[in-house]
């Protein structure tokens, strides 16, 4: 295959509406990265893209239930996400916004082409609105039974259980998802871009060209669409948030958010070149470009259906030449979810773990969901990194530096005579990175990361099969050779892990006392010159106690816990305290005697208490929902040894033991039957 001239890579750009977690890095981001690393060391002219999805309703939702605006809301998670991907290592050529000026002007200009060419069907057709809110209920607006899998909460978009596609009118009871409220139909009038006729004209064939170079999830997906025959499908929204529709007198009506994502991808571009002074156009418009979309799979078929229907629809444009989706990574045997809270946040595992990044990289990496859905644990990650990365990489690298530093001074001694063994572990070097090349082109990472490991395995079989530490006494000229090709070996690996530990490349680079290398150069026996001097010996990786991972998988389970604990509306438990703490107080049953609201307050109310022990005075904030008349009379639990405390200018000389539900509503909590007054609750 011809060298393409340049690279467009892209990676999905996730919704601002909250932070990431590691199924996100794993389905686009990590892959991406090690791809874009992998092409950069190869010399390769990439421009690598990514950027906040700011529209949208998950947007729009979050920002109402939150209570302020979705610029806000952007502004946000966009500074978290963009800080995120930095701290991990992913290093986008730009980190662009849709909310930007320029991506407003690129896709309006985008819309207007393809209207101005005739390429949409204008519809006006009934859609559910909701009265109340005075608002068109589009996509996540409208909550229903999935048609396909019974979940009762699917979106007027998508079934998030199942995965399926949906329409708004397809699901069964819609209800609006702002208000509760049964939707009424109202006519509107939206653009439509006729998939149906891309299909029978080119968009079938040009799936099917790719049955062999496209991942079989990926190509079967399109497939399984194409078989259900595509429909003209919507292209604007009724919203007040997103992309302003530019043609006619269309108010509030906004292009629709998968419409205007993936154009994302070119106004990103056009910034990153404008910085850079590039031509951007070349890389979406020269057939000599390789365009490559990482993603995860619930976006297969915007990237290889839809989006690619409107850049041919445009006419200008190049189609992307792959599309590496991954299935969903799981946690610890379960669906990683953010509204379960069962994830582990890329900020958290930031701030706990700032030296273990590479860590996280590489047993991602080595799970990667690329056939099917795959299990991160945290005993896995604990694993690989004791038994592989410290254990084969460190150990060879850290052995090689303190040998050199023994016999030779820390300089790469000469090369005095190569056995047979030495020479075949060079071609066994050379072999692995052939190996890692064809693996990587073929966006197999999972193997990829397994053989470039084996660059570490292959240093530390080749010392622990030569021994060098036993032989200088007897052979100093062996050991020369020997660790001559131990060091090029560490160099080699310098190189071959760049893509996926890029800390500990740097990190090594600087043990071996080297710049950043050619990928060319990975395998040779000539990287390092003889009389280099490499730095004192340290340690690449460090050890993962077993307490580490008995603390995650706590803090995932106390996380789930709490969440559904406020699912349910239950507030979350407080830390322990001992009996001793528990029985310093002093809970009686009292009676009410008098009660009267205290003036100029909504809530509070004035009792008069016979606790047994005395007659007391105790304001409440009953008033809201018991009389005075109510509550005379009545026994209650009432703490009696409180500090007194002034409200509203009266001191309270205790306090009233209620029962309080999510809703806020108050329950006493009075003895069963007619007590003794001054009885002790214990
Ligand atoms: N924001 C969906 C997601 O985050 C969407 C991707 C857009 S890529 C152009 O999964
Ligand atoms: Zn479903």
């Amino acid at each position: 295959m011809k060298e393409p001239g340049r690279y467009l890579v892209t990676a999905a750009l996730p919704y601002a509406n909250g932070p990431l977690h590691i199924g996100h890095i794993a389905g686009a981001y990590l892959p991406a990265d090690i791809y874009v690393r992998y092409l950069r060391l190869k010399g390769r002219d990439v421009a690598f893209i990514c950027g906040s999805d700011e529209h949208g309703v998950p947007i729009t939702l979050r920002a109402r239930k939150e209570g302020i605006s979705p610029q806000k809301i952007v502004d946000k998670y966009h500074a978290i996400n963009k800080k995120g991907f930095e701290d991990l290592g992913i290093e986008f050529d730009i980190y662009h916004r849709t909310s930007a000026p320029l991506h407003h002007k690129t896709a309006s200009d985008f819309f207007r082409k393809l209207y101005e060419d005739g390429e949409f069907i204008e519809k006006e057709e009934e859609q559910f609105f909701d009265e109340q809110e005075n608002q068109f209920l589009a996509d996540r607006y409208i909550v229903g039974t999935c048609p396909s899998c019974g979940y009762d909460q699917a979106y007027g978009d998508q079934c998030e259980q199942c995965g399926t596609s949906l329409s708004p009118k397809e699901l069964i009871n819609p209800v609006s998802a702002l208000s509760g409220n049964k939707p009424q139909l109202r006519k509107t009038k939206h653009w439509y871009l006729p998939l149906d006729r891309y299909q029978e004209e080119w968009l079938e064939e040009w799936i099917d060209s790719h049955q062999n170079d496209w991942k079989a999830n990926v190509y079967g997906q399109c497939k399984s669409w194409l078989n259900q025959k595509l429909h003209p499908r919507a292209v604007t929204r009724d919203l007040e948030w997103g992309v302003p529709v530019p043609v006619e007198d269309t108010d509030s009506k906004v292009l629709y958010v998968w419409f205007d994502a993936p154009i994302g991808y070119i106004s990103a571009t056009r910034a990153w070149a404008e910085e850079k002074g590039k031509d951007w156009e070349k890389y979406w418009k020269d057939e000599d470009t390789s365009m490559i979309h990482f993603i995860g799979k619930d976006n297969i078929v915007f990237h290889c259906l839809i989006f690619p229907s409107m850049l041919k629809a445009h006419g200008e444009y190049i189609l992307p030449d792959n599309v590496p989706a991954n299935e969903f990574l799981n946690l610890e045997g379960d669906k990683l979810s953010t509204s379960r809270n069962w994830a582990v946040w890329v900020n958290e595992f930031v701030e706990q773990f700032p030296d273990k990044i590479d860590v996280l990289r590489y047993t991602l990496a080595a799970n990667f969901p690329e056939q099917k859905d795959n299990d991160f644990t945290w005993k896995d990650f604990q694993n690989r990194n004791n038994n592989e990365l410290v254990a084969v990489m460190g150990n060879f690298i850290n052995r090689a530096l303190v040998l050199t530093k023994k016999y030779f001074n820390r300089q790469v001694p000469e090369v005095k005579e190569l056995t047979d063994y030495d020479r075949v572990t060079l071609e066994r070097a050379r072999a692995i990175k052939n190996d890692l090349e064809d693996r990587i082109e073929h966006y197999k990472f999972r193997e990829a990361v397994k053989i470039a490991m084996d660059m570490g395995r292959l240093g530390n079989k080749y010392l622990a099969d030569t021994e060098p530490w036993s032989l200088y006494e007897k052979d100093p000229g062996r050991v020369a050779t020997v660790l001559n090709l131990s060091l090029q070996l560490a160099a080699s690996i310098s190189i071959v892990i760049e893509p996926f530990l890029p800390f500990t490349a740097e990190k090594l680079r600087k043990f071996l006392n080297i710049s950043k290398l050619d990928w060319g150069l990975a395998g040779q026996s000539n990287i390092l010159e003889a009389g280099h001097e490499v730095n004192k010996p340290q340690h690449l990786f460090q050890k993962v106690e077993d307490q580490v991972v008995e603390q995650q998988v706590e803090k995932l389970q106390e996380a789930r816990r709490k969440k559904e604990q406020q699912e349910r509306g239950v507030e979350p438990a407080k830390e322990n305290i001992s009996f001793d703490d528990f029985t310093r107080l002093d809970i009686r049953v009292g009676e009410i005697l008098e009660a009267e609201k205290v003036p100029k307050t909504r809530k509070l109310m004035k009792l008069k208490v016979d606790t047994g022990l005395d007659t007391r005075t105790v304001v409440a904030g009953i008033a809201e929902q018991f009389s005075p008349e109510e509550v005379r009379g009545r026994q209650v639990s009432i703490a009696v040894n409180l500090d007194p405390r002034r409200i509203k200018g009266i001191e309270s000389q205790g306090m009233i033991l209620m029962a309080e539900d999510a809703e806020g509503r108050l329950t006493f909590l009075s003895p069963g039957t007619k007590t003794q007054r001054g009885a002790v609750v214990k």
